[in-house]
């Protein structure tokens, strides 16, 4: 396979951006090799700048549920191209999008758009804590909640990728707010809860964990974590950016029946340009500015094209709910295809294969999987036209356009591996 392009525009990136990359996952780091630098997408397929072309199962990293340059989300950007893309000033189709999303996810009686996951997490921290008048934060490790300083505490995604336990930059202040917890231990909660109950503002979790690889909750898990976060004043938030509109319609919340008090969704709502959106519970969203004094702004947020661009992506969902019983039998379909031995963890469409490990059930155990094996597995892949995520710690998402062709072409890659 022809890299050179790519290989002079990784050369080149170098000299002017870090890593040559604008997020370190991208970089390859984790497998070695030559990023791709992409040209275009259409439909489940991304071409590179040798001309190579790959069935993509990165989907800009879980939003392209309807693969790349959807139809109906091409004609809604083109709309809003004619009128104007940015006015710092409300539209109504922000209402609209805000009405959609609670329609799909009734927990969020309320909803603030903003720019991204990061921001979202972030927000919803500050009006969790301005809420509470607690300051203590619960996450988990493994976890990844883009890069809020006190959430960089022990994540997972590119931290995990690079192997930095802990960021420089993060005053020690800032991360002491952070508690770490192993994920699916309800003994770990428990003890938790009972030395600092009354001092947690919030728990903020993957419902499904896909930032160190796929990792599903044990049965029960979710519903003892509500229960505790109840019992103790604490607010529960769950990070749906990889899970909202990918796992169900509702998201992770409507999969395993939990109604969280503030809920975080990304890139998903749309459509592929930048946006995301925090909400809840409407007495906790009624603290934020202008209406509370828990502060939070953006010129961006609810920015005309990604509004719009989401908008027709999550209306298509609403009109078929039949892409998502067809997106997790394609994933079951190349889950089944795994190499002896290889642990696959799968919820619906998103899905990781495990290497040299048992069951992968929280940080100790997926980091226990042996990297090697997977990047001798990710090249193979990628040489044989299938794109999956760089790193063993980030999951790999199915879309609507994988169709038969794409799906069989997978396993067949799958099956040709050595080993
Ligand atoms: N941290 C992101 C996935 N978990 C990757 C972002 C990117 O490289 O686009």
């Amino acid at each position: 396979m022809k890299t050179e392009q790519s290989a002079a525009l990784m050369e080149r990136a170098q000299g002017i951006i870090p890593g040559g990359v604008n997020s370190p996952v991208r970089a390859f780091r984790g497998v070695g090799g030559v990023p791709r630098f992409i040209e275009r997408g259409e439909g489940c397929r991304m071409f590179d700048a040798d001309g190579n072309a790959y069935i993509d199962y990165v989907g800009s990293w879980g939003p392209l549920i309807l693969g790349h340059r959807f139809p109906a989300v091409m004609e809604a950007i083109r709309g809003v191209l004619e009128v104007g893309t940015s006015f710092g000033a409300p539209t109504e189709r922000e209402i609209e999008l805000a009405e959609e999303i609670r329609a799909a996810v009734p927990s969020m009686e309320m909803v603030r758009l903003v720019n991204s996951g990061t921001e979202a997490t972030m927000s919803a921290l500050r009006v969790a804590r301005g809420f509470t008048g607690r300051t203590l934060t619960v996450k988990f490790e493994g976890c990844y909640h883009g890069h809020v300083d006190s959430l960089l505490v022990k994540a997972g995604s590119g931290m995990a990728t690079l192997g930095i336990a802990d960021t420089a930059g993060v005053p020690d202040e800032f991360a002491r707010t952070t508690m770490a917890l192993p994920y699916n231990s309800v003994e770990a909660l428990e003890a938790a809860f009972a030395a600092h109950g009354d001092e947690i503002a919030a728990v903020i979790i993957e419902p499904v964990v896909g930032n160190m690889g796929c990792v599903p909750p044990l049965p029960g898990y979710h519903e003892a974590l509500r229960a505790l976060c109840t019992k103790h004043g604490a607010l529960l938030i769950f990070d749906e950016v990889m899970t909202g509109f990918r796992v169900s319609f509702g998201g992770a919340q409507a999969l395993y029946g939990i109604r969280p008090d503030l809920s975080t969704f990304g890139k998903v709502i749309g459509g592929g340009l930048p946006i995301a959106a925090y909400g809840g519970r409407a007495e906790i969203m009624q603290k934020v500015a202008p209406v509370g004094n828990v502060y939070q702004a953006g010129t961006l947020s609810g920015n005309p094209l990604a509004v719009a661009a989401g908008l027709a992506m999550l209306r298509h969902l609403k009109a078929h709910p039949e892409v998502y019983a067809q997106i997790d039998a394609a994933a079951a379909r190349i889950c089944a295809a795994a190499p002896a031995g290889v642990t696959v963890n799968r919820v619906g469409s998103m899905f990781t294969f495990f290497f040299g490990t048992g069951a992968v059930r929280d940080w100790e155990t997926a980091k226990a999987a042996d990297t090697g094996r997977f990047k001798a597995f990710f090249h193979h892949m990628l040489e044989q036209g299938v794109y999956l995520p760089p790193s063993q710690f980030e999951a790999a998402f199915v879309g609507a356009a994988h169709d038969e062709a794409a799906v069989s072409a997978t396993v067949s890659a799958i099956r040709a591996f050595g080993g």
